[in-house]
């Protein structure tokens, strides 16, 4: 038997799986591939194309929607005001934007769960004791602008943490992108939400590795978030005629980024000094057989739970790259993209979540999270809670990305009766 959460309708509603699970086809096909890849980055065409869509159900469905100075798109019911609310209120969402060639769930299954939940108590009438938002945060992945989490740095009032003018990697200007997706970059400071001013934040997402497919369970109760330290090298040496120029005196970008890139692995791999190091963006220049690049830009990703070890990893790779640079003679500029630490989520909403799960008689079971996410940034001025579904064969970030339907469905019921619960 199903219990009834606190003080509210007289019927306990249910998602509409089906509905769901429609949506979320429907916005794969948005920068969509025939591989199932999805290529919706930040603030791109695609993007802007799924932001509408998303603005356009909602209002069908009898929802209202408001975008702020950040991007980041709002829905409520029509008796709430997102931004100076009259009672105690719950933001609930994740992103629509992905990684270049990325997987149909990351991010967009948690906004739309979060708008089917808000949907289906809509339509039930259902009186809850919070006002209940759902957000889409512009710019999580940070895949064409590398400024991930932009959205929720907004919000969270992380301003002085965000480039002035922020450009992506050819050059072109965030200031615009923002305001073709409804935002102002001359505005962010209204964006901005109050510390404590939401009772809870919760994020619903795949889990992107193979944890819970393992322990055959179909919901994670998220307790920590991983840190991370996000760069951007820049290397710069002298360009040349492959056939030509000497190897003597060369001063090659791309060989010293090589080194780079391996002395990256090793911060992890041998050194131990943080649980994973990547570079996943690289950027030759100019990118021709037969000359010697001028210029090489790639990207640095490196993560744990331990702030200290963070930076540590990320001294030892300034130390490694300042010594190649005098080695090889070539200049190298580090820009930071992010620096997040690990976050934990809110005792209290890990438990609402479990007894939600409990409710459905759904197993479930406590697990840090690997991947970043915007819960750990709305974390700076909220408690917040998060719920994971498993993800087939663990992976995430690539076409193959996938959730079993039951599970999707279960992980939208049960973010429906934490809200109910609080
Ligand atoms: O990179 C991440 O962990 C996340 O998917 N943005
Ligand atoms: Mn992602
Ligand atoms: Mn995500
Ligand atoms: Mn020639």
């Amino acid at each position: 038997a199903v219990r009834r959460p606190h003080g509210t309708a007289d019927t306990v509603p249910h998602v509409d799986g089906a509905r769901l699970l429609r949506r979320i086809d429907r916005f794969s096909r948005i920068g969509g591939a025939e591989d199932g890849g999805v290529t919706r980055m930040g603030f791109s065409e695609a993007d802007r194309e799924a932001r509408a869509r998303l603005v356009s159900e909602a209002r069908a469905a009898g929802l209202e929607t408001s975008v702020d100075a950040g991007g980041n798109v709002f829905i409520s019911r029509s008796t709430v005001r997102p931004k100076s609310p009259a009672r105690p209120r719950i933001l609930i969402g994740s992103h629509l934007d992905t990684v270049a060639n990325g997987g149909r769930l990351d991010g967009a299954y948690g906004v739309l769960a979060g708008l089917e939940v808000l949907q289906c108590l809509a339509e039930s009438g259902t009186v809850t004791g919070c006002d209940v938002v759902v957000v889409a945060f512009a710019n999580e992945e940070g895949a064409l602008f590398p400024q991930p989490f932009w959205g929720s740095m907004v919000l969270a009032g992380r301003l002085d943490a965000l480039p002035s003018e922020p450009r992506d990697h050819a050059g072109r200007p965030l200031r615009e992108a923002l305001a073709l997706a409804g935002g102002d970059l001359s505005d962010l400071a209204s964006a901005v939400w109050a510390p404590d001013s939401v009772v809870g934040y919760l994020e619903l997402h795949v889990e992107q590795g193979p944890v819970l497919e393992r322990l055959g369970l179909p919901i994670g109760v998220v307790d920590s978030i991983t840190g991370r330290t996000q760069l951007t090298v820049e290397v710069t040496g002298v360009a040349g005629h492959a056939g030509t120029s000497p190897m003597e005196g060369r001063r090659d970008p791309l060989v010293a980024a090589a080194e780079a890139v391996l002395s990256v692995e090793r911060l992890a791999r041998e050194d131990r000094l943080c649980r994973v190091a990547t570079v996943g963006w690289l950027e030759v220049t100019a990118n021709s057989p037969n000359t010697i690049p001028g210029c090489v830009r790639f990207s640095v990703d490196i993560r744990d739970s331990d702030s200290a070890g963070l930076a540590a990893a990320e001294q030892a790779l300034r130390a490694t790259l300042a010594d190649l640079a005098e080695r090889r003679e070539v200049r190298i500029a580090i820009e930071v993209a992010v620096r997040t630490d690990r976050v934990r989520t809110d005792p209290r909403l890990r438990q609402e979540i479990a007894a939600a799960a409990a409710d459905l008689g759904l197993a479930c079971e406590a697990m840090p999270s690997g991947a970043g996410h915007d819960a750990q940034v709305v974390a700076d001025i909220a408690p917040v809670g998060m719920i994971f579904v498993p993800s087939v064969d663990g992976v995430s970030h690539v076409p193959a990305e996938r959730t079993a339907p039951e599970h999707l469905t279960a992980g939208a019921e049960v973010l429906l009766r934490t809200v109910l619960r609080l």
